[in-house]
């Protein structure tokens, strides 16, 4: 039961607004998850699938209007436009509040009202944070239990305290129209209504541990960042941990799970993954930047996701995991999604439910189809996955998906030059998003979606977290596996084979091997990738490392156009490095 006043207070406040004809908490006892199971499907809204090759795993569509991010519908709420900046949406609290409030109102007639506690981080563990959910939707709370931490314990560990988010999920009618995800970051508050679909509606991900999260960040000296966190380990059993940040759909599942190339294997070399979406950064006791994962599970990209590819994702997968906009194989009731394997199901219906021919050459999954997997099934998971102290950091990699500009791999000059090479990321657009897909944008950090606050202030709290840092701060590095030749093919292998470009990251970070300086950064000599075992030449690895100064002078232009918009917010620092990689180019 719930104890704490402040709790009380607005879930009596809520159950006034919504009007629920029952409310349920959500105790996190499996008894409890399993009946909400067995009532998702008795409605339809979820299908079990086969308890054998699937024990504990379900389907579930959403509506056909609703499949993806809506990011021209998330707004951030600050008190001044300003405060939120160029790169979000802006409304004003009382407006947005008083808008919300009419479509929440009732909203919950006739349903029930959920009430989630859930808790980003290890609970209990000092860098964790608590949140409350509340959603008429069992298919949310289903996939909280799964990234999430919740149930009674956590509301034990918060205590009576007041530090909590508050969190308002109201499906309504889906209405594509009244959709809007709105975040208070000044009141620790998010409002999502008129979706069903991962990243609106389960607010302890992007709405909380990146929108709301950066704020606080920023206020408390941390860092919360899009970033997947992995350790690799050595022979000699020594790991180092790296923190890399990629826009929606580039990569950064695939690359927290790799299994190194076979040589690599048979040396020795492992790697674990921490976390694959999210990471809050602190500084530590050791002044080195420690690393956590808030979430407890995987909200991952299906297509693509192969035996070859990701094997540890997929395996991820084999039990007690939510598939979402899939194709569904009714031979056997199990799941099938495009780059799955080479067969697709005869007898099948695909994402929106309807009779689906492969031959016919319709995409049967949707291309942000996703599944929803426990973090503890992955055979690669980091012993520290649940120590609330996190992992040390050595590198931070910056990455994008784009055909030209980007080489391979190169590595900043130093921090300050680094935050540069972070703020002039720019990226091909995915489906993850509603939009236009391959459209290259400025995605800083690969946080354009997900900062809760003004991108400027943005950039300036990087610059102070290195200061902090000093001398023990991680390096920074640009990577890009997406370079396209003339045909149109990817240049780089790519997955497993990254390993070789992380390898290289690291003898960066240990002083082990040289570079060559370029006008943007270090590159890799040659000789210093390890070819073997991959079907990459010398001259195309030549390519991959390639830095164009025809091409860079045209990236100059959209950088320059992209900070206008800043004016006199934009760090001092910041423009300096504009200005030497501008000099370096002539
Ligand atoms: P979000 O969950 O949206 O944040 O995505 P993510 O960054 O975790 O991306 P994910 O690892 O799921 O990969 C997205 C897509 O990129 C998939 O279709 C992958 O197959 C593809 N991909 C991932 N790594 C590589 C790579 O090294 N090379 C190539 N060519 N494709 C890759
Ligand atoms: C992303 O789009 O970056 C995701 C999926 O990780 S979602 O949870 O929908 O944001
Ligand atoms: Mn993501």
């Amino acid at each position: 039961m719930i104890k704490n006043a402040s709790v009380l207070a607005w879930v009596e406040e809520m159950k006034k607004l919504t009007n629920p004809d029952h409310v349920v908490l959500i105790d996190g006892s499996e008894a409890q998850l399993d009946e909400l199971r067995a009532q998702a499907v008795k409605t339809g809204e979820m299908i079990k699938l086969n308890e054998e090759k699937l024990p504990g795993c379900y389907l579930h569509r959403t509506a056909v209007n609703d499949v993806a991010r809506v990011e021209d519908r998330t707004f951030i709420c600050t008190d001044t436009k300003e405060n939120a900046g160029p790169t979000n949406n802006w409304m004003d609290p009382n407006e947005a509040y008083k808008m919300l409030y009419d479509i929440a109102k009732g909203a919950y007639a006739g349903r029930t009202m959920y009430i989630i506690p859930y808790s980003m981080g290890p609970v209990g563990s000092e860098f964790s944070k608590i949140g409350i959910e509340l959603t008429d939707s069992i298919y949310v709370v289903l996939n909280m239990a799964i990234m999430t931490r919740v149930g009674a314990a956590v509301l034990e560990a918060l205590g009576d305290s007041t530090d909590w988010v508050k969190g308002l999920h109201c499906k309504c009618d889906i209405d594509a129209e009244k959709r809007y995800i709105c975040h208070f970051p000044q009141d620790n508050t998010i409002i999502s209504v008129n979706s069903g679909y991962g990243g609106n509606v389960l607010l302890g991900k992007k709405c909380f541990a990146l929108r709301i999260a950066s704020f606080l960040g920023k206020n408390e000296g941390w860092m919360a960042e899009h970033m997947l966190i992995l350790g690799l380990e050595k022979p000699n059993g020594e790991i180092k941990y790296i923190a890399a940040a990629f826009p929606s759909a580039c990569g950064k599942t695939n690359l927290a799970m790799l299994i190194p190339p076979e040589k690599y294997r048979n040396m020795g070399y492992k790697v674990w993954c921490v976390g694959d979406d999210i990471a809050w950064m602190r500084i530590g006791e050791d002044g080195r930047l420690w690393a956590v994962n808030p979430e407890n599970g995987f909200f991952g990209v299906a297509p693509g996701t192969n035996e070859k590819s990701n094997p540890n994702a997929l395996a991820s997968t084999k039990s007690g995991t939510i598939f979402t906009n899939v194709v569904h194989n009714l031979d056997d009731n199990t799941v099938w999604w495009e780059g799955l394997d080479k067969n697709p199901p005869k007898n099948a219906l695909n994402w929106k439910g309807e009779p689906w021919d492969a031959s016919k050459g319709e995409k049967g999954a949707h291309p942000n189809s996703r599944f929803t997997a426990p973090a503890k099934n992955c055979p690669c998971i980091s012993p520290e996955f649940d120590s609330g102290k996190g992992v040390p950091i050595s590198a931070i990699v910056f990455g994008g998906r784009r055909a030209k500009a980007a080489p391979l791999v190169y590595e900043s000059r130093n921090w300050q030059n680094g935050v540069f090479v972070g703020s002039i990321m720019a990226s091909e657009t995915t489906a993850a998003a509603t939009g236009a897909v391959g459209v290259v944008r400025n995605d800083p950090m690969a946080m354009k979606p997900f900062c809760g606050y003004n991108m400027a202030d943005y950039f300036a709290h990087w610059l102070e977290m290195g200061k902090k840092l000093g001398d023990k701060a991680p390096k920074i590095f640009n990577v890009n596996w997406f370079r396209l030749d003339d045909e149109g093919n990817f240049m780089w292998p790519g997955f497993g084979d990254n390993m070789r470009v992380l390898n290289w990251i690291l003898d960066r970070c240990e002083g082990k091997v040289d570079a060559v300086e370029t006008p943007i950064g270090y590159v890799p000599k040659t000789d210093d990738i390890d070819l073997d075992g991959i079907d990459v030449t010398k001259e195309t690895l030549a390519e991959l490392l390639d830095v164009d100064k025809d091409v860079w002078n045209k990236e100059v232009e959209n950088i320059a156009k992209f900070y206008e918009q800043f004016g006199d917010k934009l760090p001092a620092e910041i423009k300096a490095e504009f200005e030497g990689l501008k000099s370096r180019l002539q």
